[in-house]
């Protein structure tokens, strides 16, 4: 089971990043002369895909990490898979065991983007952001009864190949285990806790600290503005800093920077189109952690279509 994003006017981006990814993975393998063309699919290795954060002691009384207002020390049971690489994944086949049995299997069509991470709860209705898991639809559902005394391990594999392995026994209660350092394949398991820059005790689909894994511009509205500029575009995205540089609004070498900006928050930067050529532009955000790159998302034009175009010359106006 998946959770959706709630807000639907996600979906049509979404599927937009999708497609995108797909075509991307698609050129990636006919780059590196794979056989499987035109789809993501190839063996993973170990590390690319990790188990990053495990969750196998709920609290009984303030645990609800899923969100869905139940506490239950089985349904708040999670664990965190993050994608290692700089590339998409698919993961779909990709299986999950303890010590017990195969507890999940990413289905048909899961892709994880670079840098991103997939929540696996043990059951209820997730309900939150978790990172960006959620917009990604990455946030999944399954019985995975981890043990809180004896000992147990998380498996992830790809048919017989093993990507990677936690072993714990006896985590705190309420305390997820995470590596250290968080989002390092290679860091050991610690309680949550106590990694460096963490707040709380876990933090399903997100950074130790709650900042989501990857930045990303998601959308912008309007998505379509004049080419003499001067609309104010609201950007979409996550992982915007407080150091806000700059917004460009660009296409194959030609570079408009806006004349006015402003970060409302973390995942919204308010941005005035400079004036530009007609057709689509990349947008691009700058800030004091880097550049984050949308591709097409807003649409010069020359001019909107008339709302009265196409009526006769009498036709009510006043
Ligand atoms: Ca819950
Ligand atoms: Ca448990
Ligand atoms: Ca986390």
């Amino acid at each position: 089971m998946t959770s959706r994003p709630k807000n639907r006017a996600w979906e049509l981006p979404l599927a937009r990043l999708a497609f995108a990814a797909a075509l991307l993975a698609g050129l990636a393998c006919g780059e590196k002369a794979e056989p499987d063309l035109g789809t993501m699919r190839r063996a993973l290795g170990p590390g690319e895909l990790f188990i990053n954060e495990v969750h196998a002691n709920p609290d009984a009384v303030s645990g609800d990490t899923n969100g869905d207002g139940v506490l239950s020390e089985n349904q708040d049971e999670f664990v965190e898979l993050v994608n290692a690489t700089s590339s998409p994944l698919e993961v779909s086949g990709v299986s999950l065991s303890d010590a017990t049995s195969s507890r999940f299997t990413f289905p048909p069509g899961a892709v994880i983007p670079a840098g991103e991470a997939a929540v696996v709860f043990g059951g209820g209705a997730p309900r939150g952001d978790f990172g960006n898991a959620a917009r990604f639809g990455l946030v999944f559902t399954a019985s995975l009864g981890l043990n809180n005394s004896t000992p147990d391990h998380v498996v992830i594999q790809q048919g017989a190949v093993e990507l990677d392995r936690v072993e714990f026994a006896n985590p705190a209660d309420g305390i997820s285990l995470n590596r250290n350092p968080d989002g390092d394949p290679a860091g050991a398991l610690v309680a949550h806790d106590t990694v460096p820059g963490a707040v709380g005790g876990y933090s399903p689909g997100a950074r130790v600290d709650g900042r989501p894994f990857a930045r990303h511009l998601f959308g912008a509205d309007p998505e379509i503005g004049l080419t003499s500029g001067g609309v104010a575009v609201e950007i979409s995205g996550s992982g915007f800093s407080e150091g806000l540089l700059a917004v460009h609004f660009k296409r194959q070498g030609a570079i408009a920077a806006s004349p006015g900006f402003q970060r409302r928050s973390s995942s919204l930067v308010v941005a005035v189109a400079p004036p530009f050529t007609e057709g689509p532009v990349d947008l691009e955000v700058v800030d004091d952690e880097g550049s984050i790159v949308g591709a097409g998302l807003f649409t010069y034009v020359t001019s909107f279509p008339s709302p009265d175009a196409g009526l006769p010359p009498d036709a009510g106006l006043p």
